[in-house]
């Protein structure tokens, strides 16, 4: 008799007990002790490219009510001044260039990553979190051999953490032009299966540099292979005509697959990595945002990248989520007019600044290269409103964010990431003491408080495929002092000899244990 009371009791409780931790479970506006995080990372986006950040031709409402709500960082980089090692250090916490082989990588490159090794998606994913990867991957696919386009395309984002993929292979200038989900590409029919050539034409579909004709809009410099919806790309294509992307609805199909990840894990701790293709090449406009700027297709992306800012938004609170998701806005390096493409980028600019006050843009050693808009939404209001002068890394986002969801990130190496979780939640005004930028053919660049080292190099002073874009590379040692020459215009190396053998020092030091010279630094 008293032991079926007491079976009865332990019966009931359980009862009592799993029935709480569904409604918990069920219950989505129930604080989380870990918070979902949403990282928007756009393409080529110019610290002075958004209305947030002082520009006044173009107005970017939803982008820079983060800023209203959240921490505006003005003193922040990406690693490097191109996509890939930007966004390889983001994911690992390391610098690229400690890797050979880690610059712009072709649409054919195998996976950039060793899979053994953490990424923010997978210590994200040790922490419960659900994970997913929206958008521009441009980090290769596929083993050794490279991807296999009409079969399982691993390994991917999947075997490197992330429970989903939604992707853009490479690039949008970039072949193939079709998304891939998880390990297969999208809409793929069997009987029509894709075949890919970065280095000789394969099949019979024109190619910009013979069919001119047909392209809606021009190259000016490469991207003169296969002709994909009326424009020629980087690479040879034939094949997977179902498969096909629409450039006018990339954002729509990003925003929607994003929107898709959001509902479906709104009930654990997510992350999920939106990797715009806005504003990079080729810049083509849904219908809603085309002439919509004034400044031709690069400012109507601006439009349209908002647009896609304003839909997560809007999202996260619809599924009751904005007050426990932690938003990330960022770019991966900073701007460029002429890309590769005539789409009125340069005569259309005025007197906007893509870069603000800071000299060179994409590809190149000075600021413009790498220093980009970061800005931070905390969903408890932290810093609302605020700007941080505090120096930050994207490198750092490795071992903060993984603080963040409670993991211990002293068993994780990661060399160049540091704990700057102080840092973005903006209780820490200083941040880093100093970091390290890569330019696009590999030279260094060296940060220290408000110092700036270049090292020499001796190299184009443009970039030598077209842009208009001073690459920073100068035979002697640059010295800039970035509190009262932000714009890098002149160059004290000699009246501070001792300041540069110290700077000098501290990269030599930094790339100790390197065992291939990506080029060679012109020491004096
Ligand atoms: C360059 C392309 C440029 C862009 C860039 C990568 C030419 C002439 N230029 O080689 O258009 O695709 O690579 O950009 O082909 S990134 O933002 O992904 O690093
Ligand atoms: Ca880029």
């Amino acid at each position: 008799m008293r032991y079926n009371t007491i079976l009865l009791a332990f019966l009931a409780l359980t009862v009592i007990g799993c029935k709480n931790k569904t409604s918990e479970k069920e219950d989505p506006t129930k604080e989380q002790k870990q918070p979902n995080i949403v990282m928007i990372y756009a393409d080529d986006l110019g610290y002075g490219d958004i209305s947030a950040y002082g520009a006044t031709t173009i107005q970017t409402p939803a982008i820079d009510s983060l800023a209203k709500e959240g921490i505006a960082f003005h003193n922040a980089y990406a690693t490097a001044a191109t996509c890939t090692p930007s966004r390889y250090s983001l994911l690992t916490g390391m610098y690229a260039w400690r890797k050979k082989g880690n610059s712009i990588a072709s649409g054919d490159q195998p996976l950039l990553f060793d899979t053994s090794k953490p990424t923010l998606a997978s210590v994200l994913h040790s922490a419960g979190y659900k994970t997913g990867v929206v958008g521009k991957w441009h980090l290769g696919l596929g083993g050794p051999e490279g991807p296999d386009w009409n079969g399982d395309l691993k390994p991917g984002p999947l075997e490197i953490g992330f429970d989903y993929s939604f992707l853009i292979p490479a690039t949008g200038d970039r072949v193939p032009c079709v998304f891939v989900e998880n390990h297969n590409i999208v809409n793929l029919d069997p009987a029509d299966p894709i075949q890919v050539n970065y280095m000789e034409k394969v099949g019979n579909w024109p190619t910009g540099s013979e069919n001119s004709e047909l392209l809606k809009i021009k190259p000016s410099q490469g991207h003169a292979n296969t002709i994909v919806n009326g424009i020629s790309r980087i690479g040879f294509m034939e094949g997977g005509k179902e498969a096909l992307w629409d450039d006018e609805t990339i954002a729509q199909e990003l925003v929607k697959k994003s929107i898709g990840f959001i509902e479906a894990n709104k009930k654990e701790p997510f992350f999920l990595y939106l990797s715009t293709h806005d504003i990079h090449v080729p810049r083509v406009p849904n219908k809603m945002f085309q002439g919509k700027s004034g400044m031709g297709p690069r400012g109507d992306v601006i439009l349209q990248l908002d647009w896609t800012v304003n839909q997560i938004i809007s999202a996260l609170k619809a599924q009751q989520l904005l007050d426990n998701t932690l938003i990330i806005f960022s770019s991966d390096n900073g701007p460029v007019l002429d890309d590769g493409y005539h789409d009125q980028a340069r005569e259309l600019v005025g007197d906007h600044k893509p870069a603000g006050n800071l000299r060179g843009g994409k590809y190149s050693a000075y600021d413009g290269g790498s220093k980009i808009p970061l800005i931070i939404r905390w969903p408890d209001g932290k810093g609302k409103g605020t700007v941080s002068n505090a120096m930050v890394s994207q490198v750092d986002f490795f071992k903060s964010l993984g603080k963040l969801a409670g993991v211990d990130m002293s068993q994780y190496n990661a060399m160049d990431s540091q704990d700057q979780l102080a840092t973005l939640t903006g209780e820490d005004t200083v941040g880093r003491t100093s970091l390290i930028q890569e330019s696009f053919a590999g030279p260094l660049s060296y940060v220290k408080g408000h110092w700036k080292y270049i090292e020499p190099l001796d190299g184009p002073k443009l970039v030598p495929w077209g842009p208009i874009i001073e690459t920073g590379f100068e035979t002697a040692p640059q010295l800039y002092n970035l509190q009262e020459d932000p714009g890098e215009q002149n160059n004290i190396a000699q009246n501070h000899p001792d300041k540069v053998e110290d700077l000098q020092a501290d990269l030599m030091e930094a790339r100790k244990g390197l065992s291939f010279t990506m080029f060679k630094p012109k020491v004096e």
